[in-house]
């Protein structure tokens, strides 16, 4: 049922104790600077929900009952517009009779049989290895598939988030699919005998236990905070590429909880571990929920990236086949200290983050066909993205834009007005005609190319080569 929240919260306002244990609901707001800030002003989380261009959903429990009642300011202009969902996330989670069948979804158990059956079964070209312990003591397993010395790797991987069950069911299809077609199918045996393929199903096992056994919602690892009495770092914030800048919570209490130093996860520290190792291409991350293909930036809406026409084309294939909307990140809502950031930015990754579904765990009849998809969408990964960035030469408008990106985040971020003009006169080597060019290409923000253009007015002050419109 949709109806507008407001008349809800105007009759029960009033009746709304200091802590109740009304259902939690999901609530959809219009996706815009001003609904963020609000929410960001609560304290509510935005940036971790489902999302598009248009809306952003986000949770009403308790906790943003009591952030309402504070603020009766804030709310109302959010009121307005937003709309609830669903009344009770819980019963947006499949039925269960108990915890070791999980229908259609893998246990952590489960996953750790079919695993190793894998591993007696297709012993030639499939190895898995415990990357890391979790803090709970779980196996974090990785597995390989294909030929460990070839040229290309590309890496897979699920479950940063524990709610979201489906990302771990779509690698597991991943690698039973490319083991299964490996006698009978040609082009998956060119596929493994040329790549080494690195996947990792369940990076997060601690939590995806906990979700799956004791309260659906939890989205984060299971490591308690030091002297908090909260549990849990988000692992998609907690990557060391702009850790912390925008979209994470400092608060341990926050489901988007940054950690309390950037790669302080041990989850993290595998996925770093395994990017210096491999040398990857391309990687995609699959997360639910929203039906989306998704690229860096994720840290700011600022800029695209100077690959963003390559991450566009295969990113457009890719949602083409899954039904997804392609789009840099940052187009849903900006949020840094992500896999994919970091990937790309250290490692010269072409990576991919999937919102899989239209919910965190999707209706067992939806699954067999996001499976289907996503293998496709996997398949001409491999095939078609083996070499990405071939087209790409270092002329001086791409060098700009390599220059550029670093100049605005230290414009957006460096407190030290000195620093922020040294970092703009880096661009003093280029021709006014390619910083123009770099800054068109990446589609940089307007305020801030004016910005850069007239702080380059002052640092020219050798040649006069410029001068600020
Ligand atoms: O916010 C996230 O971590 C992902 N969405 S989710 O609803 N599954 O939590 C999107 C991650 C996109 N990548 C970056 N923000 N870098
Ligand atoms: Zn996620």
């Amino acid at each position: 049922m949709k109806y507008k929240l407001a008349s809800l919260f105007l009759a029960s306002s009033l009746m709304w104790p200091a802590v109740n244990s009304a259902k939690d609901s999901l609530v959809k707001v219009p996706n815009t600077p001003i609904s963020r800030k609000i929410l960001a002003k609560l304290g509510l989380d935005y940036s971790c929900m489902g999302g598009s261009k248009e809306h952003l959903h986000y949770l009403m429990n308790d906790e943003a009952r009591e952030a309402f009642r504070k603020h009766q300011h804030s709310k109302m202009a959010l009121f307005e517009a937003q709309e609830v969902v669903a009344e009770d996330v819980n019963s947006m989670f499949p039925e269960l009779s108990n915890d070791s069948d999980l229908g259609i979804y893998h246990t952590y158990e489960e996953m750790e049989t079919v695993l190793k059956s894998y591993e007696s079964q297709y012993s030639d070209i499939f190895r898995l290895e415990v990357g890391a312990k979790s803090y709970e003591g779980r196996n974090i397993y990785v597995a390989h598939l294909g030929n460990p010395e070839a040229e290309k790797s590309f890496f897979f991987m699920g479950s940063h988030h524990s709610r979201e069950w489906i990302s771990v069911e779509v690698p597991l299809a991943i690698i039973k699919e490319l083991l299964q077609k490996y006698e009978r199918d040609e082009q998956t045996r060119n596929l493994i005998d040329t790549t080494n393929i690195v996947i990792i199903p369940m990076l997060n096992p601690d939590g995806a236990v906990y979700s799956r056994e004791k309260y659906k919602m939890w989205r984060k690892n299971r490591k308690p905070t030091e002297d908090s009495r909260y549990v849990g770092v988000d692992n998609n914030r907690n990557y060391d590429y702009k850790w912390g800048l925008i979209g994470a919570s400092s608060w341990p209490g926050s489901d988007t909880y940054m950690g309390p130093h950037a790669e302080s996860e041990v989850e993290n520290q595998l996925i770093v571990s395994l990017a210096q190792k491999h040398n990857f291409t391309g990687a995609i991350s699959f997360h639910s929920y929203s039906e989306l293909v998704i690229w860096p930036w994720g840290y700011t809406d600022k800029i695209q990236s100077k690959d963003h026409a390559t991450f566009a084309k295969y990113g457009k294939e890719m949602g083409k086949i899954m039904g997804y909307k392609p789009m840099q990140i940052s187009g849903l809502y900006p949020a840094a200290g992500g896999f994919d950031d970091r990937l790309y930015a250290d490692f010269g990754v072409l990576a991919y983050t999937f919102e899989l579904g239209k919910w965190f765990v999707p209706k067992e009849h939806e699954v067999p066909e996001i499976l289907e998809n996503s293998i496709k969408a996997v398949r001409y990964f491999l095939v078609n993205a083996r070499d990405p960035f071939a087209g790409v030469s270092n002329t001086p408008v791409y060098e700009a834009m390599r220059y550029l990106e670093k100049i605005v985040y230290d414009l957006e971020v460096k407190a030290d007005e000195d620093a922020r003009w040294d970092s703009v006169a880096l661009l003093d080597k280029f021709e006014v005609k390619e910083i123009e060019q770099a800054m068109e290409e990446l589609a940089m923000d307007s305020t801030l190319r004016s910005r850069i253009l007239q702080a380059l007015a002052k640092s020219r002050r050798y040649g006069g080569l410029y001068t600020a419109q």
